[in-house]
């Protein structure tokens, strides 16, 4: 009988009953034979339980979306859109869903050497990631956003895939914005690569390529301009050969590769900065199947992204064609950067979506204290404030995807080029700060299951940290903003405050949106004030000022679109619920911050004062 106990594991509880039979009878067999019979009921059932908790099931996500079939409805309401949709999402949960989740098992894995001692240095990556690759093309996931069936709103259709797909799709959304990135700066460049632009945008299977961009490298990865060492020696044919180390390369299978280097003269000079880069495209295979001078050094062992393979890279006579003009590498490839951010914008958006939904499945199965977590008030208080961060991150990236839709079918509007280009770093850095708070409470909402690893919910916690930190950090993106505003004098904003305004003027007849329109006029007269007053301030203080202005203007923008939403004609009371409590927080925090001192000259110096207080010199 004692082996019996010990069989099913419950060791302790049999030492324990041992011990105290010993002491009380002198262990006889029969007493621990009684015991035995008395602890099955009592201890080995205990250890198993009769009670499971049910798992949150993953439905249709596009029929879960009220909102994404709600703005459809409003703006794209082809049939064939929405049947498309509603396939893909029955395909979501029965095919791609767990072949996305194999990507997270089954990592890629670097093999150097073959067995006979060769360097091959292949990247080997399961089935899964395969299968995705074709699954990509043959949903035109890339291939949507240039063939233009739906003119200037087909990116708001390929957008709205892609979102469906994001959550389930190993990562695969990572070559794929690259893959993206690549075909529009082919496209806007006009360069003949008819054949790469071509199978970057196929929809089939067997011709369908991704591409890399490789830009990092080991000096650091935002600071491009002087941290590129990469050399490009001209060759007799007009090509080049590229040398150099490339330190941080996602999704490294790629096809192809967009890549900046230096252009060296005759006796092996290059100019430094931005000026002496320029735009090179490569494949990465040569047509027998071995590389192109690329060597793969190591697989970067990351939180997350898992799934993606990624590397340091040693560029040693890799062949390679000039893209852009010399020297103009930098700006030729920001319309790649405006492509990736974009798909940074839809991912984040789309994790908010995923969790959200699930959270809300399981608040129907899990009880505690006597009822399911849905009756608990102030757990659905908390659901509900991640249903309204997720809400206004959807129509914060449905605008970007509308505009650039917009800017492809010239159909733009020169306010649309310059919303374009405000809003494409401003939703990249709002959205990524929001969906790890938003992931991260949502995990929390699971109690210790969210940080259970077979769950799957760990990973989106980890997946979601790369999102504010690839294509640019919320530093650099919110410099990206005062960029973009020094560069086109004030237009940018300009474009803002009219376009906000007009949004606010259409909403002005609805009673119930009023509290929240008063706040988001209110907040732009601040912002107004506040820009007025900037270009006479002491230098160096509006750097100070970027985070938490690119906060006020996403905060902004984002109750503006819902108040949009809220006052058409077919939206429910739960659209002005969420535009309500939306602007009900600070819209406007580089004003609040600006009361307080926070960009004041002197600032600067008592913050890092605060930073570096008792560290020894
Ligand atoms: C799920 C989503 C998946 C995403 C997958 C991605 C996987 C890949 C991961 C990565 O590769 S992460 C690495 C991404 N790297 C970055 O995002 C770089 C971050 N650093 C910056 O963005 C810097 O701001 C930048 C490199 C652009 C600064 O470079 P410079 O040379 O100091 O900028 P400068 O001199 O201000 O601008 C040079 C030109 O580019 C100017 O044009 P002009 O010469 O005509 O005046 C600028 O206007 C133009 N430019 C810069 N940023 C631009 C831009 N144009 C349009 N849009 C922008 N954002």
């Amino acid at each position: 009988m004692a082996v019996r106990l010990c069989c099913r594991g419950n060791r302790s509880a049999l030492h324990t009953l041992s011990r105290s039979a010993s002491r009380s009878s002198g262990a006889s067999i029969e007493s621990v034979g009684e015991l035995d019979s008395h602890s099955h009921s009592l201890f080995s059932r205990s250890a198993i339980g009769t009670f499971f908790q049910e798992r949150p099931l993953l439905t249709n996500p596009f029929t879960q979306d009220a909102l994404l079939r709600a703005y459809l409805r409003r703006h794209l309401p082809e049939q064939e859109v929405q049947r498309d949709l509603l396939r893909f999402g029955e395909r979501l949960v029965t095919e791609i869903e767990a072949l996305g989740r194999q990507c997270e098992l089954k990592p890629p894995v670097l093999q150097h050497y073959d067995a006979w001692g060769r360097r091959v240095d292949r990247i080997l990556t399961c089935d899964a990631w395969t299968r995705l690759k074709h699954i990509s093309a043959q949903e035109g996931l890339v291939a949507a956003g240039y063939e233009r069936t739906y003119g200037e709103w087909s990116r708001v259709y390929q957008m709205s895939k892609m979102y469906l797909f994001a959550p389930s799709a190993g990562l695969y959304t990572c070559p794929l914005a690259m893959t993206d990135g690549a075909a529009k700066v082919i496209e806007s460049l006009g360069v003949p690569v008819r054949e790469a632009f071509e199978r970057l945008t196929t929809r089939d299977e067997k011709r369908f390529w991704t591409s890399g961009q490789w830009m990092t490298e080991r000096r650091g990865g935002s600071d491009v301009s002087s941290g590129t060492e990469t050399v490009a020696r001209r060759q007799q044919d007009g090509r080049f050969k590229l040398y150099g180390f490339k330190w941080f390369t996602s999704a490294t299978d790629a096809d192809m590769t967009l890549t900046l280097a230096r252009i060296t003269d005759r006796s092996g000079h290059s100019t430094a900065g931005s000026r002496g880069l320029s735009l090179f495209m490569a494949e990465v295979w040569d047509a027998d199947g071995s590389s192109n001078g690329v060597e793969v050094q190591r697989l970067k062992d990351k939180l997350g992204t898992r799934q993606v393979p990624t590397a340091e890279l040693l560029l040693d006579g890799m062949n390679a064609q000039l893209l852009s003009e010399e020297g103009r590498g930098v700006a030729s490839i920001a319309n790649m950067l405006t492509i990736t951010r974009i798909y940074n914008t839809v991912c984040a958006a789309a994790a908010m979506r995923r969790i959200s939904h699930l959270c809300r499945e399981y608040a129907c199965k899990r009880s505690a204290f006597g009822k399911l977590l849905k009756d608990h008030a102030l757990h659905v208080q908390t659901l509900s404030r991640l249903e309204v961060e997720t809400r206004a991150a959807f129509l914060l990236t449905m605008e970007v995807c509308r505009l650039l839709g917009r800017e492809e079918n010239r159909s733009a509007s020169d306010r649309d080029t310059l919303l374009l280009r405000l809003l494409t770093p401003v939703a990249k850095l709002y959205t990524a700060k929001q969906a790890v708070c938003v992931v991260s409470e949502g995990l929390e909402s699971f109690g210790g299951q969210g940080y259970i690893e077979d769950t799957g919910l760990p990973s989106m916690l980890r997946d979601a940290q790369v999102l504010s930190i690839w294509e640019g950090t919320t530093n650099v993106l919110s410099l990206d903003v005062l960029r973009s505003i020094a560069k086109s004098s004030g237009s940018v904003l300009q474009a803002f405050f009219v376009d906000v305004n007009e949004r606010l003027l259409a909403a002005d007849a609805s009673a119930a949106l009023r509290p929240a329109v008063s706040s988001l006029r209110t907040s732009l007269s601040a912002l107004k004030r506040f820009a007025q007053t900037a270009a006479s301030r002491p230098a160096g203080t509006l750097e100070l000022s970027a985070r938490d202005l690119a906060y006020s203007l996403a905060r902004i923008y984002m109750g503006a679109l819902l108040v949009d939403h809220a006052a058409w004609e077919d939206a429910t009371h739960t659209d002005i619920y969420a535009a309500l409590r939306w602007c009900d927080q600070d819209l406007c925090p580089v004003v609040s911050g600006d009361a307080v001192g926070c960009y004041d000259p002197q600032t600067a110096a008592m913050d890092t004062a605060l930073v570096y207080d008792g560290l020894e010199p």
